[in-house]
């Protein structure tokens, strides 16, 4: 555990300058090993109580979301492999998820490594079931905007993603492959739609309620889940002056994020994109 006092410099504009303690929830090699290595393990991080509210929360959206996701399955026209359900917008879906976006172990992880002003790019969550077409998913990153050549002021693209896992992290629920240094490449993207392994990948398996903390360019990809039900949340973080992730299209316009909004926070208004540049 470490603190960063930041000070972000602003008195040009008349307003003293901002000041941000930060508790980083991580050591000094733990961070230097996410710059080089694009991911840091966090076994066990959420405790049963909260694992199960977030798994019930979880549940409570699949039966809802389902008819919408799955309207082939009534008509037994399945895909032979897909990705499962991804729901996105949690904040405005469920209260039980707004803990998740202050919560220090993934935002004081996100300040250490992206400065004090970040945002939440995304709260979305996957779930896939075993005995149902193959369900995973290929290689990939989350930041595509790379251009070939790089101009010389190119803005390498940063943001975190927090794959939180609900259920244990294994062969039958389907294991999570990495490539070690990948996000730091920016002359090529992972193969498409590739399913198999590829060189240097490691391949992690995790007790249920834990984390892995990713750089959302480096490579990555979800193996099949083979046996029942295998939920996940990611939790993204962006600097704020950056744009909340295009998926999943605008957020629902009466959600619960304006629970979170009424309490008139102003670092509840910079997470969520509203505050906190200039
Ligand atoms: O399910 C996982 O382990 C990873 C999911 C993922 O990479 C994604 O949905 O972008
Ligand atoms: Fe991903």
């Amino acid at each position: 555990m470490q603190r960063i006092n930041y000070n972000v410099m602003r008195e040009h504009l008349g307003d003293t300058p901002l000041k941000r303690e930060v508790e980083v929830q991580a050591t000094a090699e733990e961070l230097d090993s996410l710059d080089r290595n694009g991911f840091l393990i966090r076994e066990s991080v959420i405790d049963r109580e909260w694992l199960e509210s977030l798994r019930s929360a979880i549940d409570r959206l699949t039966k809802a979301e389902w008819p919408r996701h799955r309207p082939a399955e009534a008509e037994g026209g399945l895909p032979e492999r897909s990705c499962g359900l991804i729901f996105r917008h949690l904040l405005d879906k469920d209260a039980a998820f707004h803990d998740l976006l202050t919560w220090p172990p993934a935002l004081s992880v996100a300040r250490a490594m992206m400065g004090p002003l970040v945002r939440l790019r995304g709260l979305s969550a996957r779930v896939s079931f075993g005995g149902k077409e193959i369900q995973d998913s290929p290689w990939h990153q989350h930041l595509r905007v790379v251009s070939n050549p790089l101009p010389p002021w190119f803005s390498s693209p940063h943001a975190i993603d927090c794959l939180i896992y609900l259920d244990e992290l294994n062969d039958e629920k389907g294991a999570l492959s990495v490539v070690p240094g990948s996000h730091r490449w920016l002359d090529r993207e992972p193969p498409k739609l590739h399913h198999a392994s590829l060189p240097d990948e490691q391949t992690l398996r995790l007790p249920a309620g834990s984390m892995v903390i990713i750089h959302s360019n480096l490579w990555h990809r979800a193996l099949p889940t083979l046996v029942g039900k295998r939920r996940m949340i990611i939790l993204a973080y962006t600097p704020c002056w950056l744009r909340e992730s295009p998926h999943g299209g605008t957020a629902p316009e009466d959600g619960l994020t304006l629970e979170l909004l009424a309490s008139e926070d102003p670092e509840i208004k910079e997470l969520l994109g509203l505050e906190g540049h200039s």
